[in-house]
């Protein structure tokens, strides 16, 4: 062997082995390049076999370079082999990306009805006032629903509330107010009573815009000693303002209901044109959402407070009609008929 040669042999073997290797892309030519350069057959295992023809000192020093040549290439190869197993996994995991940023199917949850809504905003601010809220049955007894409000058999308000009856003593509640009776009943002798009655309540009428059959009602009691006009003013004037807005103002004017004495209606500052006057409060600025009064003495007395130690007032307000004006329905109608066109426009409401 020709030391002279080996001198250049060993340099241009490194760097061409080097080169091809940087050049290879897959496992199968990776293993083509170590069988060519490292294999049994390969120009450095020659070099080896030959080294004992050399001179002890030649022998030593081409067995180092040729050694050090091998490891070189050994643990290029290893190197190389470690990128394009990583090459591989980068590859791998973009092939089998899931996109898991892709929205989902989604789901019709749908929403509450407007006027449950209306319901729950009612009975969260009265509850904030420090009352319970109490349901009652629907089916009713006429004692209950007419004789102790102070509406008696032959009373002229009964064509105004007629009902459908179950027979002669058991009808479906024209008000709320029947629960009423019974909680003040039911609490006597404690004192104060102070609860608001939501529910569903009936009347013998034709359904047409403004009127339906069924709807609802929120009423509202509170019964004590001292209890004046200005203690219902004063609540209804918060509620008005937690429901329409801190500017709201409310105004009073004579009525007559058969269980309440003296009696008003309650009107709000129009909530669209803000007092100025429009076709909504027919240009008066003021739109009625309640009636309410002070509890007639026969309706304490009937249960079981003497009207002279204790007084109380009470108040009664239709949601279909605060819903109406709120979200401009024009139809209480169209509260009934579950058209999801209608409903839907109320999904995103708070
Ligand atoms: C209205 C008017 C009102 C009452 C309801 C009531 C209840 C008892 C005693 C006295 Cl237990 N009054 N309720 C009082 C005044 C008016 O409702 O226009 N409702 C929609």
């Amino acid at each position: 062997m020709d030391m002279d040669k080996l001198q250049r042999d060993i340099p241009d073997l490194r760097s061409k082995a080097l080169a091809e290797l940087s050049s290879l892309e897959d496992r199968r030519t990776l293993d083509a390049w170590r069988v060519e350069y490292l294999g049994k057959k390969s120009e450095i295992a020659q070099w080896m076999k030959m080294l004992g023809n050399l001179s002890p000192d030649d022998r030593r020093m081409a067995g180092q370079q040729i050694h050090a040549l091998r490891q070189t290439l050994e643990s290029a190869f290893t190197e190389r082999m470690r990128e394009m197993d990583e090459l591989e996994i980068e590859r791998k995991l973009r092939e089998e990306t899931l996109d898991i940023t892709l929205p989902g199917t989604p789901q019709a949850i749908g929403h509450l009805h407007p006027i449950t809504r209306i319901l729950m905003e009612i009975e969260d601010i009265f509850v904030k006032m420090g009352f319970a809220v109490v349901e009652g049955p629907e089916v009713e007894t006429d004692a209950y629903n007419f004789e102790m409000l102070n509406v008696p058999k032959d009373h002229p308000a009964r064509d105004m509330q007629d009902t459908f009856y179950l027979s002669e003593e058991l009808l479906l509640r024209t008000h709320t107010s029947p629960m009423q009776v019974r909680v003040m009943e039911q609490m006597r002798p404690n004192i104060p009573v102070k609860v608001i009655v939501p529910g569903r309540v009936y009347r013998r009428d034709e359904d047409d815009a403004t009127h339906s059959h069924a709807f609802h009602q929120v009423e509202g009691l509170v019964v004590d000693q001292n209890i004046r006009m200005s203690d219902l003013k004063g609540t209804l004037e918060e509620f008005a303002k937690a429901l329409f807005g801190p500017e709201q103002a409310v105004r009073l004017r004579p009525s007559f209901f058969p269980f309440t004495e003296p009696s008003a209606e309650v009107d709000v500052r129009c909530i669209h044109c803000k007092g100025q006057g429009c076709r909504v409060c027919k240009q008066t600025g003021w739109i009625e959402i309640l009636g309410a009064g002070m509890v007639h003495p026969n309706v304490l007395a009937a249960a079981g407070y003497s009207p002279d130690a204790y007084s109380g007032f009470a108040f009664g307000m239709g949601p279909e009609r605060i819903a109406m004006l709120k979200y401009g329905i024009s139809d209480i109608r169209l509260l009934y008929q579950n058209d999801l066109r209608f409903l839907r426009q109320f999904s995103q409401l708070r």
